[in-house]
């Protein structure tokens, strides 16, 4: 067969009938929100404000009654109100920085974590790692879930583990020369980072033991995807998962649909529903993904508002995978910035400054009111062969790079170039958007 040779962890399940995948998704479900009724005080309580019992889920549409939860919910709960095992029987926390004051956290039980291997293991296997495998870890182990998490399921899979942890790009490379490894786990913008330190220090990325690239945590464009693997000359794949509902392993992508991910449909059952209503949308269309967990003992999750813009579809894949495809996540619900009255997404300007040759996929947005009324100022980062000496040229260019970005954007930026290697790198999330505002 032509095309990428396809790997499975889990072969019966990953492929199996959807009516199949249907029937255990419900026999979950019923467990599963039983569960958290009868031992979250929380959920009974809703449950109860709502009128509805465990007894009303007979059908997978029935997931419809239950009540949302979100980040709130877990703040307000924090850190443990909605643990449903005894604190003895939870073997590990993680937790993920909010936007504001604590954090939220989330246990793990035994069986928790083994089937969060599973569903790591997968992703893994689906794109192309195996046993034989050598993967680095660039990945922070501690409180954040893409350390650990990815740790476990790669080494279920068999691999050999390098967990050389996040940052310390030059100790990156040494060990990849060294120890041979074959998978790099990070950010896609943290593997861009090492690519270009690679360049820089003359380490030949062709000649390199390095052939896969296991990314997630954020978002990665089509285009940032080809010109890493393009550069490195690797394979990548973009992953999806959030610490609410385990972490990495929620979906992964394969080598046959790219750029879209396969959700584990029997661990996560999955909406898409309307942001502003909250009324579910039929399939394909672009909502705000909700996923309820199908099998968490410690941290059950009903309904979670995701806030991450995306479509599903359950039409068959060439890679032979029978659960959902999730489309790439773009946007965020409120990621959204509201400049001067018109709704602006980071993604739209990375997507703008994509299109523009002579710039890096590097840039920093920073939003100020300093002088009365929004500002938005675009930092982009030049690449080498676009850096001039002469003024008007590079005036030039930063008003074409202005004028692009207005016409989509429908506001008009502040556009500052910045030389090759200005823009600060980020060794975990990179973090591109400073609002600096004064909120009324
Ligand atoms: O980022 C879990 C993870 C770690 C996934 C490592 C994959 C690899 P949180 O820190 O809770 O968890 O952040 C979750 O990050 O709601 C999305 O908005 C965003 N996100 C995560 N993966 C992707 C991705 C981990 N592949 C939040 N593409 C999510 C786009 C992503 N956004």
């Amino acid at each position: 067969m032509d095309g990428p040779k396809v790997n499975y962890f889990e072969p019966e399940i990953e492929t199996a009938p959807r009516e199949h995948i249907r029937r255990i998704q419900l026999e979950r479900l019923q467990r599963q929100v039983a569960w958290a009724y009868e031992r979250v005080p929380w959920y009974k309580q809703r449950f109860q404000e709502l009128g509805i019992g465990p007894e009303d889920i007979r059908r997978l549409e029935d997931v419809r009654l239950l009540p949302f939860t979100d980040k709130q919910v877990l703040r307000d709960t924090y850190p443990f109100g909605l643990c449903a095992i005894a604190l003895d029987d939870v073997l590990r926390l993680h937790a993920s920085s909010g936007t504001t004051g604590k954090p939220i956290v989330v246990g793990y039980s035994r069986r928790d974590l083994d089937a969060w291997s599973d569903c790591v293991a997968r992703l893994a296997a689906m794109a192309g790692i195996t046993r034989a495998d050598r993967v680095q870890m660039a990945f922070g182990y501690g409180m954040f879930t893409g350390g650990f998490g990815l740790h476990y399921g790669c080494e279920k899979l068999g691999c050999m583990m390098v967990p050389a942890g996040s940052g310390n790009t030059e100790r990156h490379l040494m060990m990849i020369a060294d120890y041979e490894t074959t998978v790099l786990i990070s950010t896609p913008s943290y593997a861009m980072h090492m690519c270009e330190v690679g360049e820089a220090r003359g380490f030949d990325w062709r000649a390199s033991s390095l052939r896969v690239g296991l990314f997630g945590g954020e978002p990665c464009t089509p285009g940032m995807r080809r010109e890493i693997e393009n550069r490195m000359h690797i394979i990548c794949t973009d992953n999806y998962g959030l610490t609410e509902v385990n972490g990495p392993g929620v979906a992964g992508e394969c080598l046959v649909a790219r750029d879209q991910q396969h959700i584990a449909e029997d661990h996560f059952l999955w909406e898409i529903i309307d942001p502003a209503t909250g009324e579910a949308l039929p399939e394909g269309s672009e909502g705000e993904l909700v996923l309820t967990t199908l099998s968490k003992e410690a941290f059950p999750m009903l309904r979670y508002r995701t806030h991450d813009l995306t479509s599903v579809t359950t039409a068959p894949c060439g890679c032979g995978r029978t659960h959902a495809r999730m489309a790439k996540v773009r946007a965020r619900t409120d990621d959204m910035l509201i400049v001067r009255g018109t709704n602006v997404f980071p993604s739209q300007v990375e997507d703008i400054l994509a299109g523009i040759a002579g710039v890096t996929p590097h840039y920093r947005i920073v939003l100020d009111n300093e002088t009365g009324m929004d500002r938005m100022t675009v930092m982009v980062e030049l690449r080498p062969d676009a850096f001039s000496d002469s003024f008007g040229e590079m005036d030039r260019f930063r008003r074409r790079v202005a004028d692009r970005l207005r016409q989509t954007l429908l506001i008009t930026p502040v556009v500052k170039l910045v030389e090759p290697g200005g823009i600060e790198r980020s060794f975990g999330k990179s973090r591109r958007v400073e609002d600096k505002r004064e909120k009324p």
